[in-house]
């Protein structure tokens, strides 16, 4: 057993509040797991104490929403849509997410794992301990696999890795026919799901990409084999994504800026996490913003994620996003960071941490700071001291 006294904790115990305790102490048992959280004063006696001098403590973070395998990089269409093009036109136009396609089918298991690594260390460094890694650059079976395959090696980092399979992301050039491909795609998962490389099922449901009746088939296709869904919906045009998605009982549903009342009321009773993305708002320059009050209202679980692509969201900042979603869509400091740990934690489906209460996992980020709002209030800062997962020190 190990103790961690005299930290500044921010425990999010409860559905609401920081869950504040001041010269807080966390021991931790030798299976990883917080097995007792509380004053200092009263804390039991432990084989080895750490002391934490005054220093912020908070759950670690869980980056619930990341593109961050692939080749390649998009700054030209930066570029072009500094001159105006949108990012829409230059998906159209056979760029966006399929130049990436071209550039990940051209790269090797190694160098996409290499080029993953970098990235995976950068948001470990902002205090992630487990994050989700998407394919969907790959569209085709051998490509989407090698993806899935760089995602389960990723945990080797010292960090939790959930995969979601995407390959309903956008039609690859050798389909003329999206029916064909939803066929396809539905064909591909049992192979991949009984590799073990899949841990949910995504899709991208907009009017560049697929209608809810193309994603309904691939959900089915999850349904069949016990996988959980979630969706990017409502990011461009609300297509209804959220009431498909509400109806399958999805984990998530991602993006939301056109998310209407009827989506809200489905996400409710569903339980759908609504994961909302400021790094792909700030980038895309929407204007746009999801309707925050009537998802607060409706009592819907607000996640953060850093949505990392290398088109619309070429982030690796959770504090950013954390300062991007206060300033943006005006959430609150508490909102952000239980968006980016208990919630995000739900939005994939996991209940064994996002908070500093018995039980939980030993996931935490000790800051240089005193109140955890700080964490929100600062940009391009990373006041990150140290990060423990499962107990573990020494890997920030
Ligand atoms: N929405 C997004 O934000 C990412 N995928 C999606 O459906 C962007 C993917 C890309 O532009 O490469
Ligand atoms: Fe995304």
């Amino acid at each position: 057993m190990k103790l961690w006294r005299g930290g500044h904790l921010a425990t999010l115990a409860g559905d609401s509040g920081w869950g504040l305790i001041e010269d807080g102490a966390l021991l931790v048992d030798d299976d990883g797991l917080l097995r007792w959280v509380g004053p200092s004063a009263e804390a039991p006696a432990a084989d080895e104490v750490v002391e934490l001098k005054g220093a912020l403590v908070t759950p670690g973070l869980v980056d619930c929403h990341t593109h961050l395998v692939y080749g390649g990089n998009r700054a030209d269409e930066f570029e072009q849509r500094l001159h105006g093009a949108s990012y829409a036109d230059i998906a159209r136009a056979g760029g966006g997410i399929k130049s990436t396609v071209a550039a990940t089918r051209a790269a090797t298991e190694e160098q996409l794992l290499a080029s993953a690594t970098r990235r995976v260390l950068a948001l470990m460094a902002e205090g992630v301990t487990t994050l989700e890694v998407k394919s969907g650059y790959g569209l085709n079976a051998a490509t989407e696999a090698r993806m899935l395959r760089v995602a389960r090696r990723l945990e080797g980092l010292g960090v939790d890795v959930r995969t979601s399979y995407l390959a309903a992301h956008a039609l690859p050039p050798e389909f003329g026919d999206a029916d064909d491909y939803i066929a396809a795609v539905c064909l591909w998962l049992p192979e991949l799901h009984g590799e073990g490389l899949v841990d949910a099922v995504d899709a991208f449901c907009e009017n560049i990409a697929f209608s809810t009746a193309q994603v309904g088939r691939v959900f089915d296709a999850a349904r069949r084999l016990g996988l959980p869904v979630k969706l990017h919906a409502e990011q461009l045009s609300d297509q209804g994504g959220a009431q498909l998605a509400a109806s399958y009982r999805a984990l998530s549903c991602d993006h939301l800026e056109h998310l209407s009342p009827a989506g809200i009321q489905a996400m409710a009773e569903a339980g759908t996490v609504a994961v909302l993305l400021p790094g792909a708002f700030y980038a895309l320059r929407e204007t746009r913003l999801p309707p925050l009050e009537a998802l607060r209202e409706a009592g819907v679980p607000i996640a953060l994620a850093t949505d990392h692509n290398p088109g619309s969201s070429p982030t690796l900042s959770p504090l950013l996003m954390m300062n991007m979603a206060c300033v943006l869509f005006r959430m609150t400091p508490e909102e952000a960071l239980r968006g980016l740990t208990v919630n995000g934690a739900r939005a994939l489906g996991l209940q064994d941490r996002g908070r500093l209460v018995a039980g939980q996992r030993a996931d935490f980020c000790v800051w240089d700071g005193g109140h955890p709002r700080e964490l929100a209030a600062c940009f391009g800062h990373n006041p990150l001291i140290e990060r423990v997962r499962k107990g573990s020190q020494g890997e920030a």
